[in-house]
């Protein structure tokens, strides 16, 4: 099979909203051994869909057999240049807001618990746009469609999120950042605040060549204000995680650290990480906080 012109594809999805992509090969990174560790150090129950086939999350040619490249591309929902809005973006009746911006899944006791505390439920960084999900995966079904027509006889797959795929691992072996301390993808210039999202590809395309990253360092920043205490070693805790307990699960608590006020989503673990004090990532249109929603 003729291999493709990478910077070409590339292109394609930078004109579309991308910040940062890379090429990578199909092959799987070696990732399993850790994900499987990851899912055995939890202190709670691991939910069923992503414990469910590790081999298979972990290798993208068996959730798509025909993929030979992968296109992976960060987008950015946040930049540092938005931080000094956090406050006048908070929209004023969040309830209504996380249903009219599509948000399924919420966890209404605790959002009464906070109301009944005096608080108003905060809204994270992520959740400001419209429902990140089918906003790239038009994108990127848009990109797909250009690259075949500019490469005869292309097909892939979206991944956007909610397919079997890794992808936060996926993107650092692609050479666009490395997993921090609270686990995501972090890169030097966009820090921490963007999306993930790729395609499969069923011609070769050369794989970019991952560049240096400095890593974490000695910082521990992201550990220490967790509010829950949900981080150590590299590892997240589920049973902990406020995010967790406020986006996938819709009951429960009291939890510790939620007199943070996180009432969708919690962002303590990337506000005061150093590489998103200067994030300056583009925020695509389609990825902008909704400043009116009504
Ligand atoms: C499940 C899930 C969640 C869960 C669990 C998060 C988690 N860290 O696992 C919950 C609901 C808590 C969650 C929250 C958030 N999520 Co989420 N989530 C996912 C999802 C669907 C799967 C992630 C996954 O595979 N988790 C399983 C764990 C085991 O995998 P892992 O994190 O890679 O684990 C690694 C480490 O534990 C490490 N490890 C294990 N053992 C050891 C040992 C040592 C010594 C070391 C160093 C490392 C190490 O290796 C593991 C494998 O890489 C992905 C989308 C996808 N399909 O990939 C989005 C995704 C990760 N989420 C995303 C976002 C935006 C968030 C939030 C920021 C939203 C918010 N503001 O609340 C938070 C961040 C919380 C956090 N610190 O992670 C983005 C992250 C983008 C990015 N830049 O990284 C993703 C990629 C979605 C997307 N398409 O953009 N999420
Ligand atoms: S999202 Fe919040 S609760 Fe979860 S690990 Fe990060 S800081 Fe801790
Ligand atoms: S806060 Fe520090 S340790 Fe945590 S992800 Fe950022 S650089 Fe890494």
């Amino acid at each position: 099979m003729d291999a493709g012109d990478t910077a070409a594809l590339k292109k394609l999805a930078l004109e579309a909203g991308a910040a940062a992509c890379a090429v990578t090969s199909a092959a799987p990174p070696a990732v399993l051994a850790r994900f499987r560790a990851a899912l055995a150090a939890q202190e709670g129950p691991v939910p069923a869909w992503l414990a469910r086939e590790p081999e298979r999350r972990a290798d993208i040619k068996r959730w798509d057999p025909s993929a030979r490249s992968v296109l992976v591309c960060l987008f950015p929902y946040w930049n540092a240049s938005l931080e000094k809005e956090f406050e006048r973006l908070q929209p004023a009746d969040p309830e209504g807001f996380l249903r009219a911006s599509g948000r399924k899944k919420t966890n209404p006791p605790l959002l009464a618990r906070l109301r009944a505390a005096g608080v108003k439920p905060k809204i994270s960084r992520y959740a400001l746009p419209r429902d990140y999900h089918a906003a790239i995966r038009e994108v990127l079904e848009d990109v797909l469609a250009r690259a075949a027509g500019v490469f005869p006889g292309l097909e892939g797959k979206v991944f956007c999120d909610t397919s079997p795929v890794m992808e936060k691992p996926l993107a650092a072996a692609a050479g666009l950042g490395w997993q921090g301390r609270n686990t995501l993808l972090l890169n030097s210039r966009l820090g921490s605040w963007s999306f993930v999202g790729g395609l499969t590809l069923s011609l070769e395309f050369p794989a970019d060549i991952p560049p240096e990253y400095p890593g974490c360092g000695s910082c521990r920043e992201c550990e220490k204000a967790c509010p829950a205490g949900a981080l150590a070693g590299g590892r997240l805790d589920l049973s902990r995680c406020l995010s967790w307990h406020n986006t996938m699960e819709t009951a429960g608590g009291p939890f510790p650290g939620e007199a943070s006020g996180w009432g969708y989503g919690c962002d303590e673990c990337q506000k005061k990480c150093p590489f998103n004090e200067g994030a300056s990532g583009t925020v695509p249109s389609f990825l902008g906080p909704l400043r009116s929603w009504e």
